[in-house]
């Protein structure tokens, strides 16, 4: 009934629980096949922004995640994406946005990743291993990578490093000598690979994001190397720590009361020049220094607001995720209601069919249409709901494949 005109897919091609199925829930396969138990495993991957994190889960999973282009950040907030490694393990890696995104503070990519950890262990969910790319493509391991890498120990903590892959990527960038060279000062450095590689980490080399293989001999080391681990946040987070009191709030915080120190003295600084200028009755210089003032007085009053959202402990950080993934929930509930009336009219019209057939084909063109535009919309945030809710809300996964299959059947139907 529908043409490839609507869109690549037709009827029946749609994906069914596979891509977008929750996670820990029965798929189709598993109700008809009770006997075939699929484990599911869970690993985090990190790193800088832009080292290749979401290109990495893209190659493995086959999903599209948006990868990002030019020097802006792209990933914003935490996913997770599954795909079947084999066929009685289904692997969920999780994307994070890194510590240096140009577009959000460290604070609050600190509460996302953080939240995310501390309620999917809340909810029982354990990490199995983390991968953290680096780009071998970096000329030296600059203070943003550095600080990122700093980040990322104090999330896990030294008993975890032996759940560890340490990769770089885009080793079809380099010649590789040079990439070798990189690679080996990476490792001898302490302050850079050197201390988690003697704690147990391993490093890999990703060769490039069209290397599916090479991603797989990453995943491949981790899940072999598996342990079910708690990061240190974790603990922290589950023990009734305020995010300033963990190990990563705190090294946050203390990186912004130096930057206000840094601001401060500016500020005394400035505060002489003006004096300065008015004194040389240079009104225009000193109309200068004030803007320059209030820009610092802004960056100041700004990590004063990100110390404060620091203060924030797991029970809240679940309330503000639930009250997020309500809202997505009712936006999904919507569009489910949308196509159940659709769905309805297109009965109605198909049952009218004799008496008016012109009519009655543009009508059903024009109902057709809406529906696949509403299905669209309602895959879409199926799969967003999908992505964020593993830490949050499994509960709702039972009802989410519900919701999926119905749609799914509606159209195969047609
Ligand atoms: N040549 C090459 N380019 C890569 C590779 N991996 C990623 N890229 C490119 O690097 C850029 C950033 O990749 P992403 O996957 O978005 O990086 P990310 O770590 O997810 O970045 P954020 O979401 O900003 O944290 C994109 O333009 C990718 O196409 C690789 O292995 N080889
Ligand atoms: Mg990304």
């Amino acid at each position: 009934m529908y043409s490839q005109q609507n869109g690549d897919r037709i009827p029946g091609s749609y994906p069914r629980t596979q891509d977008l199925s929750p996670p820990q829930t029965r798929s189709r396969r598993t109700i008809l096949n009770p006997n075939r138990k699929i484990e599911d495993i869970y690993i985090a991957v990190m790193g800088v922004t832009g080292a290749g994190k979401s290109s990495f889960i893209e190659l493995c999973t086959g999903q599209k995640l948006g990868i990002g282009e030019g020097l802006r950040s792209h990933t914003q907030e935490v996913g997770e994406f599954a795909f079947m490694f084999k066929p009685n393990l289904r692997v969920h890696l999780v994307d994070t946005p890194g510590f240096d995104d140009t577009d959000r503070k460290d604070t609050d990519v600190l509460r996302d990743v953080a939240g995310w950890l501390g309620v999917s262990y809340k909810n029982r969910i354990r990490l199995s291993g983390m991968i953290y790319l680096h780009r071998i493509i970096d000329v030296r391991m600059q203070g943003t990578a550095k600080r990122n890498l700093f980040m990322f120990q104090k999330l896990c903590g030294p008993e975890c490093f032996g759940q560890i892959v340490l990769a770089t990527t885009m080793w079809s960038l380099v010649p590789p000598d040079l990439g070798a060279q990189r690679e080996r000062e990476l490792i001898k450095t302490e302050d850079f690979w050197g201390y988690m590689y003697q704690n147990g980490s391993q490093i890999m080399r990703h060769k490039d994001q069209t290397d599916r293989s090479s991603a797989l001999a990453i995943l491949d080391t981790v899940i072999r190397n598996r342990r079910e681990v708690t990061l240190r946040i974790q603990r922290e987070m589950g023990d009734g720590l305020e995010l300033e009191q963990t190990g990563a709030g705190r090294q946050l915080n203390a990186d912004i009361i130096e930057e206000r120190e840094k601001h401060r003295k500016e500020m005394a600084d400035l505060q002489r020049d003006k004096e300065e200028a008015l004194a040389m009755a240079n009104q225009e210089a000193a109309e200068q220094i004030a803007r320059l003032q209030s820009d610092l007085a802004k960056k100041i009053q700004d990590g004063e607001e990100s110390q404060k959202r620091l203060r924030i402990d797991l029970e809240k950080l679940q309330a503000e995720r639930e009250e997020e993934m309500a809202k997505l929930l009712a936006e999904i509930q919507e569009q489910h209601k949308k196509l159940k009336a659709q769905e309805e009219e297109y009965h109605r019209l198909k049952a009218s069919n004799q008496t008016h057939a012109t009519e009655w084909q543009d009508k059903m063109r024009q109902v057709e249409e809406n529906m696949q535009k509403e299905k669209a919309r309602f895959e879409s945030q199926l799969a967003a709901m999908t992505q964020k809710k593993s830490g949050v809300m499994t509960e709702f996964g039972e009802w989410l494949q519900q919701k999926w299959d119905d749609v799914c059947d509606f159209f195969e139907s047609l």
